[in-house]
């Protein structure tokens, strides 16, 4: 079996219980280990993540977990860590802690005779998305884009991680409570097949003839499992902190979405 699963947002100022949210995530990757292969963790794992060069002790409410994959690959379970818009500021460290392979790019994987294309999703949009959105909506992604820039910029991540853990964490984890209280407040369910980015993006994947047989993506906090007129389908993961769902491949090639308990 093959797992994916996503948007954890662990350590989130916004959801409480936060030692309830983990172990419960724990129990689904224990639930997982008995028949997985790999495990892909599509991003977002982390409400915050960054890595500074002073060492920082906010991280070590992560331990249980990073232990637990620890232990999954230890075991000889494939662990694949996907950076999202969260957590993307890993130098090493995360890698080093838990022995999965990260991922800071969408990739296209064959399993079981299946093509899926693997990405967290922040900032995938159709080749025409300029010409096709509404002009606020342009705007809204633009802003994003423009801040998902400032955010992989090498330079400017090489700034934060000098800074003191405590100032960076508390601009980090506040920023980070801001956007999921945002979400809370005024959810954002699925657009619909003509205006839902993700859709609209493997549509026109499948346009271009890079065929895959699923496309699976987190981000968006929203449970889909749509095919689209090539055949293909496309899955979006849902999160891990409200209804825990994840999806499975088995041997056969089928893809199943799931809710844990
Ligand atoms: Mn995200």
């Amino acid at each position: 079996m093959i797992y994916f699963l996503s948007d954890a947002h662990l350590g989130s100022l916004a959801i409480e219980r936060g030692w309830a949210h983990q172990k419960k995530l724990i129990e689904m990757l224990e639930m997982m280990s008995k028949d997985a292969v790999s495990i892909y963790m599509l991003g977002d794992m982390f409400d915050f993540w960054m890595e500074y060069f002073i060492h920082d002790k906010k991280k070590r409410q992560y331990h249980p977990f990073c232990k637990e994959i620890r232990k999954l690959t230890k075991q000889g379970i494939h662990v694949h860590f996907f950076t999202g818009n969260h957590d993307l500021w890993t130098f090493g460290g995360l890698a080093a802690l838990t022995g999965a392979e990260i991922h800071y790019d969408p990739c296209t994987i064959i399993r079981y005779g299946k093509a899926l294309y693997l990405a967290h999703g922040d900032g995938l949009l159709p080749s025409n998305w300029e010409t096709l959105y509404p002009k606020d909506v342009k705007k809204k992604i633009q802003r994003f884009m423009k801040l998902r820039e400032v955010f992989r910029s090498p330079f400017l991540q090489l700034c934060y991680r000098c800074l003191h853990p405590k100032v960076g964490n508390w601009f980090g984890y506040q920023w980070a409570k801001r956007s999921r209280l945002k979400e809370l407040n005024n959810p954002c369910p699925y657009k619909g097949e003509d205006k839902e980015e993700l859709v609209l993006f493997a549509k026109d994947q499948e346009k271009q003839r890079n065929h895959r047989d699923y496309y699976i993506f987190g981000h968006r906090h929203i449970e889909l499992d749509l095919q689209i007129a090539s055949g293909s389908r496309v899955v979006i993961l849902g999160d891990c902190f409200q209804h825990y769902t994840y999806a499975k491949l088995d041997h056969k090639g089928n893809l199943t979405l799931h809710s844990y308990e």
